[in-house]
């Protein structure tokens, strides 16, 4: 039960491999109908046509805004043939069915991308093209329709076989209303830019292309695909891959954490250097040299960081490579590689080498999605950043200029952390880091005991927490995790304030010689 394909009508934008469809579809005896452009490049390529104005009888106008807009067209798309009463319409006004659409349109996405003016753009929004794409696919029970260059061979293989299967014109016809909901997503979420505005848009759309599918998700169970959205920002969507085998999952999950965390220390900072595992960061230091920060980050939690994800918001160089090698890492990530970085990593065949061109910049706008059953949630990115105006100090004791750098660096890693997060930092290296604990006095006993763990490894007389200043990403409900933290030696403190019991706390503080500054902001990361 092949339906045979007589009468074709191909209008495309991007003209790739046009020329051999149409010349492989006329050896299959079809007659093609094309717009204006379409016809001429076919025409040029030795293929017979007849333009689509010849059939509505009308010219193209209005800067061809109006073409195909015709019953001529959109009856031959959408008659059912076995419908006594389409057929006799199709009768009535003159009107052929139309067996196979081969569509793509306007380049909107790749105008914007150019970075457009608005004018441009709203003319690249295709509006007959998207209307025959539909048409056709509602209607795949008698038309088969392509939107995507990989589909023509395919098409042709069934086409030389007799014609289209039902499963494959339907599996096209889903192709084609994803290309056009993606499309529309795009013009949408432009024009939701274009309006501005820190009112949220009433309603949303996301618009992305398959970047890549991935071999699983998660766990080897699980299917997975990696989407671009339309509006990339600089990061692990839009990196260059040098080296090493395709990137997981999992993978691209820590990349991303990791190349932001680093994002968030501006050029002033100097070198900066994030060892991310299961999305949380092992170890983050600042450094005089990018290779400086690696080692500094490295001696936070050696055990953890085997196997990691590296980022450095500085391009690599030789000896920075040197150091990463050392031991087996996941993926290394960065603005830039230099020939002499690159050569070192070329040893490491196994190692993912991404360099992104420049870093995000984390104050940006954007939306951040999760999934949940049976819906979503949208909210901002957390672009939320204090500075030293912006904190309060509640404490007697005043915290030093060196330790408001430190209590600074630990609140910006302590962002990326997930929450309850608690993060001790000394000269602006974290120390001992507490992730993603149901109690923040957990987590404070976690980064504790691993500081506690590279003392011993490092063969230090104390563990680092000892003088260390600590960052936690929300307030502390009781006074009993700030007694902890004074019991581990800590001197200062970063958190947001707020709670019900702030008097308890700030009391509990002083009693116990620590300094302690509110920021009023919180950094919940789950
Ligand atoms: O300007 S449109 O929105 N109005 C139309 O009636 C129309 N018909 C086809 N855009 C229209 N198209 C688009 O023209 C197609 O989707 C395709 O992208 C493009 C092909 O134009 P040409 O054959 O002249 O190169």
């Amino acid at each position: 039960s092949r339906l045979p394909v007589r009468r074709a009508l191909i209008s495309v934008s991007d003209k790739t491999g046009l020329a051999e469809l149409g010349r492989a579809l006329t050896d299959q005896g079809v007659q093609i109908l094309s717009t204006g452009g379409t016809a001429q490049a076919l025409r040029a390529a030795g293929v017979a046509v007849t333009e689509v104005a010849d059939v509505t009888g009308y010219p193209e106008m209005m800067d061809g805004r109006v073409r195909t807009l015709h019953p001529a067209v959109h009856g031959g798309l959408l008659a059912l043939r076995d419908n006594p009463g389409h057929v006799a319409d199709m009768q009535a006004y003159g009107i052929e069915g139309i067996d196979l659409l081969v569509s793509n349109l306007y380049p909107f996405e790749a105008v914007l991308e150019k970075g457009a003016s608005i004018d441009d753009c709203i003319e690249n929004i295709d509006i007959g093209g998207p209307a025959m794409t539909r048409a056709a696919a509602k209607n795949h029970a008698h038309v088969a329709v392509v939107v995507d260059l990989e589909d023509y061979a395919p098409l042709l293989a069934q086409i030389a076989e007799g014609g289209t299967t039902a499963a494959f014109r339907r599996q096209l016809a889903q192709i084609a209303f994803a290309r056009t909901a993606a499309y529309d997503t795009a013009v949408s979420t432009w024009l939701a830019g274009v309006t501005g505005g820190d009112q949220p848009p009433r309603r949303r759309a996301f618009a992305g292309t398959l970047a890549q599918p991935l071999r699983y998700g998660e766990n080897p169970h699980q299917t997975a695909a990696f989407y671009r959205s339309a509006h990339a920002r600089t990061g692990v969507a839009t990196a260059r891959q040098w080296q090493g085998k395709e990137l997981s999952y999992n993978n691209i999950n820590d990349t991303d954490a990791a190349y932001e965390l680093v994002a968030d220390f501006a050029a002033a900072d100097g070198p900066a250097c994030a060892i991310i595992k299961h999305a949380n960061p092992c170890g983050v230091a600042r450094g005089a040299t990018p290779a400086e920060a690696y080692a500094r980050a490295f001696d936070c939690d050696r055990t953890s960081a085997f196997g990691g994800i590296v980022a450095l918001n500085r391009p690599l160089d030789g000896p920075t490579a040197e150091e990463i090698v050392q031991i087996f890492t996941e993926v290394v990530i960065a603005p830039d590689a230099d020939e002499a970085a690159r050569a070192v990593f070329a040893r490491k065949p196994n190692l993912r080498l991404l360099t992104a061109g420049g870093l995000p910049d984390p104050t940006a706008a954007g939306d951040v999605l999760r999934q949940v059953a049976g819906g979503y949630l949208v909210q901002s990115r957390d672009a939320g950043r204090i500075s030293r105006d912006d904190l309060r100090i509640v404490t007697q004791v005043q915290p030093t200029a060196a330790q408001l750098d430190d209590l600074l660096f630990a609140w910006t890693v302590a962002k990326h952390v997930k929450s309850n997060a608690i993060v001790y930092a000394r000269d602006l290296a974290t120390v001992g880091i507490g992730a993603g604990q149901m109690s923040r006095i957990d987590s404070t006993r976690i980064g504790r005991r691993k500081a506690e763990d590279m003392a011993a490894a490092l063969g230090l007389d104390a563990p680092l927490t000892e003088g260390a200043v600590v960052a936690s990403d929300a307030f502390f409900p009781f006074a009993d995790g700030v007694e902890a933290l004074a019991e581990a030696g800590a001197v200062a403190v970063i958190q947001p304030g707020g709670s019900m019991r702030d008097a308890e706390v700030i009391a509990a503080a002083d009693r116990l010689g620590l300094a302690m500054v509110f920021t009023g902001q919180r950094h919940f990361r789950h």
